[in-house]
């Protein structure tokens, strides 16, 4: 067997050793999917099917699949410096990458602190709000709040904040100190919106409460999603955002905009950040910084948060937290080749071009069977169904199973079908996801 084979056929044994993630292990290994090459928005499976990808990989390949300018890049990247140590050295593509980020971020969000993936920068900025709040002699700011139904990866931080129960339940206590918002979504006052809901900014006065039962000085940070993204593309209510800047702002929290995939295009500005008009204090990235090509995460601070780092003896390590593969010089060069190519195609805007045929095309499911709600933002949509009476989740699994065998890729998370296309989708691509589903539907019970 070759690993660069179009036709890997692996035996019911070959499939044992490997325990997949976020998976009905059983259910796959009865019945591989199997992706074995891609190009542009499609993949190939082992069966030779082409396959339309409605979701970017997994919200990541933004791109779209192996471009040729990324693949070049890492392939000569890979001869030149395999790999450097980000302690106390660096390589110059770890600068060269953290100045084109820098270029796009909002306004004084210049410092970035490189990771692996959402998970470690979630991680990552709890942990520099805790230290950010202590350097400066507020010690007592150590509770961190998030929001039911926010997913923040899978460390125990990011379960911690995050508000997914199924994530959270089989996992102890996690990390103490930790309260939540209520989430943002009502399907009585919001279905079918189109872009952002009118009902709901009153939502974030909830955080007064919370603020009113812990105390500001005991309060660190409050991270958030501007649009949850695995929960189901809950598209955060008109003003809402705004107010949760001002609460923070108004008692010395600070703000987390937790991007890993807001990032770099998806709601056709760089940030969501920028398209909601709102300034975080600290933003988590990954997914799209490489278009999900190697891995990498990264923070980006407030340049004032970094500073109040800056205060000790010179010689001294101003943050004792980073990873052995912090900035490697592989996701460096595909982090740069990608963030080039964002900007010489334009696909940010061209994503917000698409947008409004995505919207329509998203919202042309009001009405086929099961669906009780359409939503979108960007190129972010989602289709809510009515749960199967009694078990829950499996209609939408079956739908995914079925546009799979149509050679279409969805995503499912509970009873929702979410779909977010690389930023390189043309109408007909999208049409034909929805036509899909719809097909799809008429045959699920
Ligand atoms: N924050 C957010 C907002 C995310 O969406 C992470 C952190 C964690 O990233 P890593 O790289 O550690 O996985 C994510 C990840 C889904 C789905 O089904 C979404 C993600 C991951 C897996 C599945 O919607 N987002």
């Amino acid at each position: 067997m070759t690993i660069l084979s179009d036709q890997v056929h692996l035996k019911p044994d070959e499939l044992d050793s490997l325990w997949m993630p976020f998976t009905a292990n059983r259910q796959f290994k009865s019945a591989p999917r199997m992706l074995v090459r891609a190009e542009g928005m499609y993949y190939w499976d082992d069966q030779g099917r082409k396959i339309l990808d409605g979701i970017a990989g997994m919200w990541c390949s933004n791109l779209g699949h192996n471009h040729p300018r990324v693949v070049e890049a890492i392939r000569s990247q890979a001869a030149v410096l395999d790999y450097a140590p980000p302690f106390q050295m660096a390589n110059p593509l770890q600068f060269e990458l953290a100045n084109r980020v820098r270029s796009i971020t909002p306004a004084g969000l210049n410092k970035v602190f490189y990771t692996n993936s959402g998970s470690e920068s979630v991680d990552t900025a709890l942990k520099i709000a805790i230290a950010y709040h202590r350097v400066r002699g507020e010690g007592s700011r150590v509770r961190l709040i998030g929001r039911e139904r926010g997913y923040h990866g899978v460390g125990f931080g990011g379960i911690s904040v995050g508000g997914i129960g199924p994530n959270r339940r089989m996992f102890g206590t996690m990390i103490g100190g930790v309260d939540h918002m209520p989430q943002t979504w009502n399907l009585k006052e919001q279905a079918y919106s189109h872009g952002q809901p009118a009902w709901g900014a009153h939502l974030a006065d909830e955080l007064e409460r919370i603020v009113a039962l812990h105390d500001a000085s005991t309060i660190a940070a409050v991270i958030v999603e501007p649009v949850a993204g695995s929960a189901g593309v809950l598209v955060p209510p008109e003003g809402y955002l705004k107010r949760l800047r001002e609460i923070c702002t108004r008692h010395g929290i600070l703000l987390i905009f937790d991007e890993v995939i807001t990032g770099f295009g998806r709601l056709g500005k760089a940030f969501g950040a920028e398209y909601f008009g709102v300034l975080p204090d600290l933003m988590t990235l990954a997914k799209g910084i490489t278009s999900g090509t190697v891995p990498m995460g990264a923070v980006v601070a407030q340049d004032a948060i970094y500073e109040a780092f800056m205060s000790g003896p010179p010689q001294a390590i101003e943050l004792f937290h980073g990873y052995t593969y912090s900035g490697h010089p592989l996701a460096c060069a595909a982090g740069i080749a990608v963030q080039q190519v964002y900007q010489e195609e334009n696909l940010f805007g061209r994503a917000a071009e698409m947008a409004p045929h995505f919207e329509a095309a998203v919202h042309s499911l009001k009405g086929a069977r099961h669906v009780i709600d359409c939503r979108n933002i960007g190129l972010m949509g989602a289709i809510e169904l009515t749960p199967r009476d009694g078990a829950p989740t499996a209609r939408a699994f079956e739908a995914f199973l079925k546009c799979y065998e149509k050679g279409v890729l969805i995503r499912t998370t509970g009873d929702i079908i979410a779909l977010t296309p690389s930023l390189i989708v043309e109408k007909a691509e999208i049409d034909r996801l929805v036509t899909t589903i719809g097909e799809v539907l008429k045959t699920v019970d």
